[in-house]
């Protein structure tokens, strides 16, 4: 019986990818759970795995096609079973968007894959194979992320960076399997493609960039006051108004009067590329891990404005809705944890970017006021900035806090 392969739904709010290999052949044959065609998107490289044994009887796309979810690309002669089954593209559908529906999976010992240094019993498609080939890299000492421990174009890439970063041609073997189960119950959990990519990005920015992370408080009770008559405003129009766009915007006081903020190395490391606009990514929290969508000229909107901006974008990500190009472009990030609790944190910098700002819970405390000679209560905001020291120094960050502390606590500056 002949199957048509469409490609599923990518999830992450990616409707499109461009092909980057096409492992199989017209009359090839195909296991279940081989891959058929590689892709690349914006945000990651991704597999796709056949759902069904056979013969290729047709190759409807090529290397460079940009192909869209339900587009055609092969055409099988299937011999499973299962097959016989009329619902089989929506389950071929429903297994790459829900892997967390899957049944529970069994840990399964890898290294029978990959101990077998560049034999043919290490899983990799023919281009990964290739590029190692060209680069004198034993495949057999990474760990594959795809399918079945197949070795993907990240992996191949992440060894390589290590390679790089290390400045050493010996790197650590891939990890054993542990059997935790040995010391009481377990469950594996499966990671989320989003989980797997920041997982690599949060290492290789943790690794490259030297953090320092500088701390202050801010008095924001007039702030505050300020921020419960909006509120109501904005509430009247449908806006939630949270304190985070009164600090993205007192954000882009700072970075206009400290450009270095709002900068990038390029990449030789030999300049600076300062930008002229002001667009803040926000670290937003989504049952598929973290995403961090970019607010555009921050520095040009009103605080309802950006209310309004935050909850649609917000909304977008958890649903996975958010465009690719939604996803780029920030010059300074906040990643707020604010409305859920801790006095302080040390984010980490979200590359090629050069600072990042961690907010935390205001708080109620007694402060000391030395002319009354008494304690008053004010509403206090913790604050950590993170950034790379290659490109700002300490007194700058120094600098950063104390202003960003001043801003914050003059609501005038938020009134237009
Ligand atoms: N201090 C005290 N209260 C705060 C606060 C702070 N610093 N920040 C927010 N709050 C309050 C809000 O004002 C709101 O209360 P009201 O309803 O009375 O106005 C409540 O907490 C809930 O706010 P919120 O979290 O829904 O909204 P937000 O605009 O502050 O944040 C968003 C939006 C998308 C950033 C947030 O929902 C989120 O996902 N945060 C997590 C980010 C994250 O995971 N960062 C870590 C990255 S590193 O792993």
């Amino acid at each position: 019986m002949i199957k048509e392969i469409t490609l599923p739904d990518l999830g992450e709010g990616i409707d499109s990818a461009v092909i980057s290999e096409v492992p199989v052949t017209k009359g090839g044959r195909v296991t279940k759970g081989g891959v058929l065609v590689v892709l690349e998107s914006d945000k990651a490289s991704m597999e796709i795995p056949s759902d069904y044994s056979g013969e290729i009887s047709e190759v409807l796309v090529k290397e460079g096609d940009k192909v869209s979810t339900g587009d055609l690309l092969f055409k099988i002669e299937t011999e499973d079973k299962i097959d016989t089954e009329p619902k089989e593209v929506v389950d071929e559908k429903n297994s790459l968007e829900k892997p967390e529906k899957e049944p529970k999976p069994k840990p399964e010992p890898r290294k029978e894959q990959n101990s077998l240094r560049g034999g043919d019993n290490v899983f990799a498609s023919p281009g990964v194979r290739r590029l190692a080939r060209e680069l004198n890299i034993d495949l057999g000492l990474i760990l594959g992320s795809g399918a079945k421990g197949r070795i993907t174009k990240e992996d191949l890439h992440g060894h390589i960076r290590l390679k790089m970063q290390t400045g050493s041609t010996q790197v650590n073997p891939p990890k054993r399997p542990i059997d935790f189960s040995q010391w009481g119950d377990v469950e594996l959990q499966k990671l989320t493609k989003i989980n797997k990519i920041t997982g690599k990005r949060l290492q290789a920015a943790w690794q490259e960039i030297p953090h320092v992370t500088q701390c202050n408080t801010a008095d924001i009770t007039d702030l505050e006051i300020f921020r419960k008559e909006l509120k109501e405003e904005g509430r009247q129009a449908g806006t939630k108004v949270t304190f985070l766009p009164f600090l993205m915007r007192a954000v882009t006081f700072v970075l206009k009067e400290i450009p270095r903020f709002n900068s990038s190395l390029d990449e030789n490391e030999e300049n600076l590329v300062v930008k002229d606009y002001f667009h803040i990514g926000v670290a937003v929290d989504t049952p598929s891990g973290l995403m961090v969508p970019s607010v555009r000229d921050v520095d040009k909107k009103t605080i309802l404005d950006l209310s309004k901006e935050l909850m649609d974008i917000s909304e977008r990500a958890r649903n996975k809705k958010l465009r690719p190009d939604e996803l780029k472009g920030s010059s300074f990030t906040i990643s707020s944890l604010g409305g859920i609790g801790g006095t302080g944190f040390s984010p980490i910098v979200n590359p090629p970017e050069v600072a990042i700002l961690g907010v935390s819970k205001s708080e109620w405390k007694p402060v000391y006021n030395k002319d009354n000679k008494d304690f008053v209560p004010r509403y206090i905001l913790p604050f950590s900035l993170s950034y790379d020291h290659r490109v700002v120094d300490g007194a700058s960050g120094a600098v950063f806090v104390e202003r960003l502390s001043a801003i914050l606590g003059d609501p005038e500056l938020f009134k237009e």
